[in-house]
């Protein structure tokens, strides 16, 4: 009866230390101490790389107990104190084709779902809105083409104006606002050197390669704060250039945009006419661009 008080005492304890709190803010995509395994997955995509994983893991397991078995079994069964003549025999047709075959259906069993996970990462069908994540020396900037094509940069807030909730080295000063349960397509560049927008709970590490635009998509599950990170060595302020993504309802989503649309109206690199006078150079060959669009 006491050991059992004791035990209970004991896992009570055990589990108040790996069980973190969550926090006010809700950030999701963000490891915990003392976590094992993946973070949690927040896209379809990262839900089916856990369950690939966790099949392999099974397959590797399996193999590496076979072997240490086996060799145990050799060494004890055919160990030279019990075998002073030795066994000449160097051949044995049946085992040879074993050992060819097995491990030829073990590999066939591994990648048809690993090349069907590989097409099912690679792009959305029916995309309803794309981000374009843009890398630079070092940080990364943001433009939401389909809304407005509004831009802006998201630096790294630095240790000493973190606010309570904000992770260190991961929040950024602007966070990427995204709709949950929407097809969103992520074009992916870089202006300067290569960089590689990684997100871990989206299953997302994707290369920014200058004058390259790669393509990746997500589909959020859950609102709440996903943290990322560059993940291609780009310079001396590498680990200096995290990703924020805020995912929230499209309803709130909608929100933001209009506000967003104002606050970051003047970082536009695409100035509409109006904004512009009229007698300016850049008015000028806009107006040829778009006739020439027109006269086609
Ligand atoms: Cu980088």
């Amino acid at each position: 009866m006491f050991i059992k008080k004791v035990l209970t005492v004991l896992c009570s304890l055990f589990c108040a230390l790996i069980v973190v709190p969550a926090s006010a803010e809700e950030a999701i995509g963000v490891s915990k101490p003392w976590q094992m395994g993946f973070r949690e997955a927040a896209s379809p995509v990262m839900e089916r790389i856990v369950d690939f994983h966790n099949f392999l893991m099974i397959i590797s397991v399996a193999i590496a107990l076979f072997v240490t078995i086996l060799l145990g079994y050799v060494m004890i069964r055919f160990r030279a104190s019990k075998n002073p003549n030795p066994s000449k025999r160097t051949h044995n047709t049946f085992i040879e084709v074993l050992w060819t075959v097995i491990p030829i259906i073990i590999l066939v069993v591994m990648v048809v779902p690993s090349f069907r996970l590989l097409y099912y990462m690679d792009k959305t069908d029916e995309p309803e809105m794309t981000l374009k994540a843009i890398g630079h020396q070092w940080y990364w900037s943001y433009e939401y083409p389909d809304h407005g094509d509004f831009v802006f940069d998201a630096i790294m807030i630095e240790e000493s104006d973190l606010k309570p909730g904000q992770e260190r080295l991961l929040h950024t000063d602007n966070e990427v606002v995204l709709p949950i349960n929407t097809n969103i397509k992520i074009l992916v560049t870089a202006d300067d050197v290569i960089h590689n927008w990684a997100l871990p709970s989206f299953g997302i590490k994707m290369d920014a390669v200058p004058g390259q635009l790669n393509e990746t998509w997500v589909n959020i599950t859950k609102p709440g704060i996903y943290y990322g990170m560059c993940s291609e060595l780009c310079g001396v302020r590498h680990s200096f250039m995290p990703i924020t993504i805020r995912a929230v309802t499209k309803e709130n989503f909608s929100e933001w945009v209009e506000k967003a649309k104002i606050e970051f109206a003047k970082n536009s690199p695409y100035p509409s006419d109006k904004n512009l006078d009229p007698s300016s150079e850049v008015v000028s060959l806009t107006s040829n661009i778009n006739n020439k669009v027109i006269t086609k």
